[in-house]
């Protein structure tokens, strides 16, 4: 195992990936910003190092001040965390040309996810089920695409092979607006992404966004942990998550993760992640695969026991898996609900300092955050400033803890969106169970 590593991240993720770390034995240097000197994993390091001043760009994105922060400091290793450089292929191939490892992929199957004509690619070769479309680029002849679109049929969707998480997209009702909307995608997507590579699937009006986590080793082995439901978005931002998916069966579940599985060893996939799925109508289609740890992987630690962080260390520094995919047994219910630094109706971001703070607890309760009582949070980042998790037998019991949990939690000086937590923990259709990807916009009247 690792004696040191640099966490190249910040906030609740950069103090998740320390706890693992002490539990290994293995020492933490914290690279923070200027704006982060108070951080609690900075304080708590057993060495930190400023890589600069506070916007993103001049710190958490300065890759030669990264890799000087592990020479300096001597590391072996460099974990990512989610956001900032994580799915940087680029970042990834340069600390290991440094001669540090990078705890994730390999930096090909980075690049390979992040070209999304790539990964759809690489997905059907694997036998994962993917949503009817071109499966390529389209090219330039405006027959052939008028052709393509009448096959998968109305509406469609034209997507950026360089986009992602929702940038570089546009819904067509209609055969009449194809060929402008191919041209305005590939138009914006040459000038967001510096490529302007398109492709084309059916629209699916009402899915869920259901997501399966997977782990590799360096040695063959890979294991699916099962799914979670993410579709309670607004803006692709995810604010309730939910492990496992309401309805999905222990059948579904196995053949979708085993094929999940299968992918990752047909690709040589090694460290977490995740294949992204629409379901809908009974039926789960490929959308994009993440290439990192994600923000909601705690709902998967509770219901399977696992602990990812510890299993990316261990996979990185060359140890097989902690457990096969028999050991794995998805058992109870986990929710996780964001906590962020915003007003609870206008979502505008709300920095500051925190003047009182009292985590919830008891039975099934884990508070993934950073804040405590004086910490100021700095308006560079992202309003994330902690998660929420609740465990219980049922999925009712994991409601009813966290509906006690929001209740109990006591964040002041700052405005936050508990109340909106709240508000979505008890509604109807949330309670039911299988809300779609447009329920919450829906709700809020967006
Ligand atoms: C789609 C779709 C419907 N049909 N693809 C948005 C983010 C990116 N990951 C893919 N996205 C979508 N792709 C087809 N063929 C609807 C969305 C979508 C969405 C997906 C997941 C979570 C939230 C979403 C919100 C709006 C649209």
């Amino acid at each position: 195992m690792f004696e040191k590593i640099v966490i190249a991240n910040r906030g609740e993720i950069a103090l998740r990936i320390q706890r693992a770390c002490r539990e290994l034995g293995i020492k933490t240097v914290a690279v923070h910003s200027e704006a982060d000197r108070n951080l609690k994993h900075v304080i708590l390091a057993d060495e930190s190092v400023c890589i600069g001043p506070a916007p993103s760009v001049d710190s958490y994105l300065n890759i030669p001040a990264l890799i000087s922060a592990a020479e300096v400091t001597d590391s072996e290793a460099i974990h990512p965390g989610y956001g900032f450089l994580s799915e940087n292929a680029d970042f990834a191939e340069r600390v290991e040309q440094s001669g540090f490892v990078f705890i994730g992929p390999r930096p090909e199957s980075i690049r390979t996810m992040g070209d999304k004509v790539e990964a759809i690619k690489a997905m059907i070769k694997a036998g994962v089920p993917t949503v009817p479309g071109s499966n390529g680029a389209l090219g330039d002849d405006p027959d052939e695409n008028m052709r393509i679109g009448r096959e998968i049929g109305y509406p469609v969707i034209v997507k950026a092979s360089g986009g992602g998480g929702g940038r570089g997209m546009r819904v067509v009702r209609s055969e009449a607006a194809l060929l402008n909307a191919i041209s305005l995608t590939k138009t914006e997507a040459g000038a967001a992404f510096g490529n302007d590579e398109v492709y084309m699937e059916k629209y699916l009006e009402t899915p869920r966004h259901v997501e399966i986590q997977v782990i590799a080793d360096e040695h063959g082995n890979a294991v699916h942990l099962g799914e979670r439901d993410c579709s309670m978005q607004r803006r692709h931002q995810k604010v309730v998550e939910e492990a496992p998916a309401p309805g999905i069966t222990d059948k579904v579940r196995n053949f979708i993760g085993s094929r999940c599985a299968e992918a990752c060893r047909q690709i040589g996939y090694r460290g977490a992640g995740t294949f992204e799925f629409l379901y809908e109508n009974g039926e789960f289609y490929f959308i994009e695969m993440n290439t990192r740890l994600q923000v909601e992987h705690p709902v998967t630690e509770f219901i399977t026991g696992v602990d990812l962080v510890r299993e990316q260390l261990r996979v990185a520094a060359g140890l097989p898996l902690s457990f096969t995919q028999t050991d794995i047994k998805i058992s109870g219910h986990a929710i996780e609900c964001r906590i962020n630094a915003e007003d609870s109706k206008t979502f505008m971001p709300s920095p500051g300092p925190i003047e009182t703070y009292h985590a919830p607890g008891g039975p099934g309760v884990r508070v993934d955050s950073h804040i405590y009582s004086g910490y100021t949070v700095p308006p560079y980042y992202d309003s994330m400033i902690g998660k929420l998790i609740t465990y219980g037998n049922t999925r009712d019991i994991a409601i009813a803890r966290m509906d006690t949990a929001l209740n109990e939690m006591v964040i002041g000086g700052i405005k936050t969106n508990i109340d909106l937590q709240k508000d979505i923990i008890s509604d109807n259709a949330f309670k039911a169970g299988g809300t779609n990807i447009h329920y919450l916009e829906k709700k809020l009247g967006l």
